[in-house]
């Protein structure tokens, strides 16, 4: 099987490149990444050449596309504007990846009928009540807040457009919060380990109160692997690990992981628009495709996390000064 990953630089992408080589010993893998300041090659070092091809490149190039598409078996769409923050302070990068890019991977895979696995969120959901009975289901509708969840469910709309439009052969899947090696800076659980490894406070915004449902990144694509040998086309499989945590409460385990006073931490200015809490109900993958995460205690998996942060130090030092100085900018 030849697997075309987008994004394959990224956090969730480069492990998935990682798993799948290693797991599929018959694969190879073609990585297409802009290498945006969230992208990094080092990322993908060390993988078989005979089986590993990279490509720098836009999801947004046409032609382009429609080459690489043309030559492979599945398409996997991991490309994508990320962070919520960044999309407050500038959208339109988040239209032109998230929407224009999909739609340009649609067309491809369309013209050259080939299989494709759309990557999205649970941030498509919009929010619930802390106090809210219910979780995300495939069948929830719609709701997202931000520039960045709203760019998401316009990817995830066209996908099921071309699905039943033109017949394309498509799967979703909306995960709920990653963490794990590998995760931009910019994002809560490593900025507030590197924070701490750089002996500055961790921040976190607002009450604190807010919760995000977190798993680790090997589960969400031992997930997506199951959704590529036995997903049924034109399914959408919300992906999972019942890790519903307050961010003052993960944060605290953090500091107690790294052996912080409890309270060592800044209350910083709020995210306009944030989102209260995410949960997904994970019962369709694990009922219909037998899949079931592996790190099921977040505690472990953040001690793995801050190790793997700490013996990394020159990947993320180098950007670390001016992830900070663009909070600092929004009293964040
Ligand atoms: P990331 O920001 O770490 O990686 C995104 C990658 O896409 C980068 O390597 C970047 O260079 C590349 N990219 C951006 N624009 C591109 C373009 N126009 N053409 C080609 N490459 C481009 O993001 P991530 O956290 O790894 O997220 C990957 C996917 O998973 C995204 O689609 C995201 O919406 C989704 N997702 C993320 C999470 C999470 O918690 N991080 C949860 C659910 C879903
Ligand atoms: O410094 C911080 N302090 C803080 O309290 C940062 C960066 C974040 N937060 C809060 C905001 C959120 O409630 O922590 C929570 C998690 O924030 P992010 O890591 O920015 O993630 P979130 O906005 O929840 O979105 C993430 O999960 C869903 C990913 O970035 C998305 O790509 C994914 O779709």
């Amino acid at each position: 099987m030849s697997v075309l990953v987008t994004g394959g630089a990224g956090f969730i992408g480069s492990n998935f490149v990682r798993s799948l080589l290693a797991e599929q010993p018959d694969s190879t893998v073609t990585v297409i990444d802009k290498l945006t300041y969230a992208g990094n090659k080092q990322n993908l070092d060390g993988l078989p050449e005979d089986r590993f091809t990279f490509v720098q490149g836009d999801i947004c190039d046409a032609k382009l596309i429609d080459k690489l598409v043309s030559d492979t078996d599945i398409v996997v769409h991991f490309a994508a504007e990320s962070h919520n923050d960044n999309s407050l302070r500038e959208p339109w990068p988040f239209v032109e990846t998230n929407i224009v890019g999909t739609y340009r991977i649609l067309e491809a895979v369309r013209k050259h009928d080939k299989r494709l696995h759309h990557i999205s969120t649970d941030e498509v959901f919009g929010d619930l009540e802390l106090d809210d009975p219910t979780k995300f289901s495939d069948k929830t509708a719609y709701n997202p807040s931000s520039p960045y969840s709203a760019t998401k469910a316009g990817s995830d709309h066209l996908v099921r457009a071309w699905v039943r439009s033109f017949g394309v052969k498509a799967t979703i899947s909306n995960c709920s919060n990653n963490y794990g090696p590998y995760q931009h800076i910019e994002k809560f659980i490593p900025r507030q380990i590197t924070n701490i490894l750089s002996d500055q406070k961790p921040k976190l915004y607002g009450s604190g109160q807010n919760v995000r449902d977190w798993i680790h990144v090997d589960d969400h694509n031992d997930a997506v692997l199951k959704i590529i040998e036995s997903g049924k086309i034109g399914e959408t499989y919300l992906i999972g690990a019942n890790g519903e945590k307050g961010n003052k409460e993960v944060l605290e385990t953090i500091l107690e992981l790294m052996d912080k006073p409890k309270d060592w931490f800044e209350v910083v200015n709020d995210r306009p628009g944030h989102d209260m809490r995410y949960a997904i109900d994970a019962t369709k993958i694990e009922r219909e495709l037998g899949w079931r995460p592996k790190y099921t205690d977040i505690k472990s998996g953040l001690k793995q996390t801050i190790d793997w942060y700490t013996n990394h130090k020159d990947w993320w030092q180098p950007l670390k000064d001016a992830v900070e100085a663009k909070y600092l900018e929004k009293g964040q």
